[in-house]
């Protein structure tokens, strides 16, 4: 039997791994090491390994569905688009409401971002960045004048200290992790921050347990040992920063002595001291985080402890240094960098400026303009805004994204989703968002097409098609295309392959300007900023000046917070959640893959040994979990390896949904809700 190997990218991580598709009889049937891809040279984590075996699931959605008398009923695709035509005609512009998907492509995010401010002209588009990355886009645009990755993945190895704060790249990003063992191999020191004893801790030199929420204390704690022993590097801070006396006037207070700082964070001074004397004195030293860093009311604040304690240790625009903030999903940096959020086009150029917004309307020629140019609603306000004032948003569009199982505080998306009119769900399964859809559109999924994607280091990679979609399931872009020109504007989308609607992006955007299929079709592919044709890209970001118009990073005084809702008598603990090796997200792919899934079938809530003792619990009893949003029955993993006092939930399982308790607390500039930090208490359960 003939076999053809079909080289990509893997649809899970922003880590980007290449790997070869086996093809049988016209079916991807499994997996097989691309050896020449820089990035994981050949290595994938098992998610990768197994990234064939949703594909062909019976679950795919194979037809249009419209729902009548509560019920769905299959369609033509003639007759679901005509409903959604008449539908999405009798919207005014802000009625209407986006979401974009960090699952599919460059080209497909793009597209519905046009479709969004041109077709309807609305202003209201974002995706789950929101819920993700939102903290480190604007805390890093304010601080460096970019709010990307600076560095690439193989300089992680070129470090010689590597703090990982708020990031479980070992389960997370793993072929990222398998940077710092390389790193390590090569002398360099690691030092891990996590409420949890991950097994990202078990690779570290020295490893610091501490309260959710206390990041900012730490960082500045860190930051006045550091000062107080003269490490900082003064002629970096001199050339290349501004308000730098205005850190110091914050970090310097007593409330941030390695002492207090023990007292919030419950660190050890011992282990705060090495770490500064470490991170002070090693270079060059390299920052990794993630969701620890961001999910927070404080997120953005946490973002700019981590650029402040890099501008001062002369941590940036050098091999082996960095911030290194890991975008999560595979496209998540692409449909950042497609203008799929509500404040930006493409490349970041912000709608409120009247020179990009008429930019964007000359080149689109819409012959009857397009949306206003003003900022729209995040996801998490238009969920808001659908509860508290029900009538202003009417419909939404979601294109790859799974809302009911990943925003938090669920009875609160429900109630949200239950307020619109009318709901379109494109998807590859039926999931939870899409069980409420008034129309379903089936799609094909990344094995089944072309285009481009962009990982966490600002990689533009492709993707290749290796099969037919199942059934009538047609490509994102072609649907968009296709329902584009039912609404009357065949002529806006003209486009008859991926690569027409690349090289419109690239005209539009400057640092994808220098890109085109041909240069990307190499194994390495290229780094954003790419500004010309012969620019060979850019792995490293801020080499001789920052983005800011004065070419300066800017240090930011952070005073700390605690998160917004604190343990008290009725709900005690801290409730944090997150993600594990095997499981992605909502589930909906991984729990389709048979051997991912039999690896791990359930959720759980993770409970320290010695609060499980003292209420009592077993390991494995099914407990009951209670917030102020809501409860949750799950089975307790009693361990040593959490912290006292906190508990983790896992958020990939519907059975026991973790965002039934969690928090929508928002970081007031991000809008991240806190999914990192809030109050709860375990039950046993009793019989009746
Ligand atoms: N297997 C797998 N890999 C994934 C994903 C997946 O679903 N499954 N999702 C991808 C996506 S979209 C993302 S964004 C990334 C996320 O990657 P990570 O951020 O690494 O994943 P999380 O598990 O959300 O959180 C990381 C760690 O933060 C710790 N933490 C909890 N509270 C705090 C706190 O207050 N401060 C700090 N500093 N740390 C805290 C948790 O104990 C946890 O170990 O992973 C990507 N990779
Ligand atoms: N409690 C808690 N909640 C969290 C987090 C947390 O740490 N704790 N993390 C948050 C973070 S960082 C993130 S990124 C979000 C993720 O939240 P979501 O993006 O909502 O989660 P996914 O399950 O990845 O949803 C992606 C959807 O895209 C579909 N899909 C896959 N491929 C394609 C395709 O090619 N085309 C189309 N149209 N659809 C496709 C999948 O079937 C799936 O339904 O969750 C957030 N929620
Ligand atoms: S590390 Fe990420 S990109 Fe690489 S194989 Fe695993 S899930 Fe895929
Ligand atoms: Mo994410």
């Amino acid at each position: 039997m003939e076999l053809k190997f079909v080289q990509t990218t893997c649809p899970y991580c922003g880590t980007g791994c290449s790997f070869n598709l086996v093809v049988k009889e016209g079916k991807v049937v499994g997996t097989q090491p691309y050896t020449r891809s820089p990035v994981n040279e050949g290595k994938v984590c098992p998610k990768g390994t197994y990234a064939h075996e949703f594909v062909n699931s019976p679950d795919r959605l194979t037809k249009p569905l419209i729902k009548k008398d509560g019920r769905f009923v299959e369609a033509t695709w003639d007759e679901a688009y005509d409903l959604i035509v008449q539908k999405f005609r009798s919207y005014r512009p802000d009625e209407f409401a986006a979401l974009a998907s960090a699952r599919v492509s460059n080209e497909e995010n793009y597209l519905m971002m046009k479709f969004t401010r041109g077709v309807m002209k609305s202003r209201h588009i974002d995706h789950c960045a929101r819920l993700c990355h939102a903290s480190t886009v604007a805390g890093l645009a304010a601080s460096f004048g970019s709010g990307a990755m600076t560095n690439s993945i193989p300089d992680i190895a070129e470090s010689k200290c590597v703090f990982v704060i708020g990031s479980n790249t070992f389960e997370q990003h793993p072929l990222i992790g398998r940077r710092i063992v390389q790193a390590r191999m090569n002398g360099a020191k690691v030092i891990y921050a996590d409420p949890r004893y991950t097994p990202t801790a078990r690779q570290a030199d020295l490893y610091m347990q501490f309260v959710p929420g206390t990041d900012v204390a730490i960082l500045n704690g860190l930051m006045q040992e550091i000062i107080r022993n003269g490490w900082e590097d003064k002629e970096f801070i001199e050339t290349r920063t501004r308000d730098y006396e205005k850190l110091k006037e914050v970090v310097m207070k007593e409330d941030y002595s390695l002492e207090n700082v023990s007292k919030i964070s419950g660190i050890p001074v011992e282990h705060l001291k090495t770490a500064a004397e470490w991170f002070g004195t090693i270079r060059p030293g390299a920052i990794l985080y993630s969701m620890g860093i961001t999910q927070h009311t404080v997120g953005v604040d946490n973002v700019r402890s981590i650029a402040n304690i890099q501008m001062l240790t002369g941590n940036l625009g050098k091999p082996g240094a960095g911030v290194n903030a890991l975008r999560g999903q595979n496209n998540v940096q692409g449909a950042c960098d497609m203008g799929c959020l509500p404040n930006v086009f493409t490349g970041y150029q912000k709608v409120t400026d009247e020179g990009v917004h008429k930019k964007f309307a000359d080149a689109w020629g819409f012959p009857d303009g397009i949306c206003e140019p003003e900022t729209g609603y995040e996801v998490t306000v238009m969920m808001n805004v659908l509860v508290d004032n029900p009538g202003e948003l009417k419909c939404m569009y979601i294109m790859g994204e799974n809302p009911m199982l990943s925003d938090p505080d669920i009875n609160h998306v429900r109630e949200a989703i239950g307020n619109l009119e009318f709901l379109v769900v494109q998807d590859i399964f039926l999931t939870e968002t899409a069980e409420l859809a008034d129309v379903v559109l089936p799609s094909a999924c990344y094995a089944e097409r072309d285009g481009t994607q962009t990982s966490t280091e600002r990689r533009v990679q492709m993707w290749r098609k290796a099969q037919e979609p199942p059934g009538e399931a047609k490509e994102d872009w072609k649907i968009l295309c296709e329902l584009a020109a039912k609404m009357g504007y065949a002529e806006q989308f003209p486009y008859q392959d991926m690569e027409e609607i690349f090289n419109e992006i690239a005209a539009l955007t400057p640092s994808y300007h220098g890109m085109s299929y041909e240069r990307l079709e190499r194994p390495e592919a290229l780094h954003w900023p790419c500004p010309t044709a012969e620019h060979p890209g850019t792995p490293i970001l801020h080499r001789e000046k920052f983005s800011h118009p004065d070419g300066l990073g800017v240090f930011a005084p952070i005073e700390w917070q605690p998160p917004a809702e604190v343990p008290d008598a009725e709900y005690p603990y801290i409730l944090t959640t997150g993600r594990i090796l095997w499981h992605w997200h909502t589930g909906s792919m991984t729990r389709r893959s048979r051997t991912l899934d039999s690896e791990v079938p359930t959720g759980w809530i993770e409970i320290n040994a010695g609060d499980a003792k003292e209420l009592g619990i077993q390991n494995g009893e099914i407990v009951r979990a209670v917030t102020r949003r809501g409860s949750v029955n799950v089975p307790a993993k009693v361990t040593p390896d959490i912290m006292r006092g906190v508990m983790f939930m896992p958020f990939h399982f519907a059975e026991c949904p973790a965002n039934l308790l969690t928090h929508n607390a928002l970081d007031p500039i991000a809008k991240i809700p806190e999914f990192k930090a809030c109050a709860v208490r375990v039950e046993k359960i009793t019989e009746a």
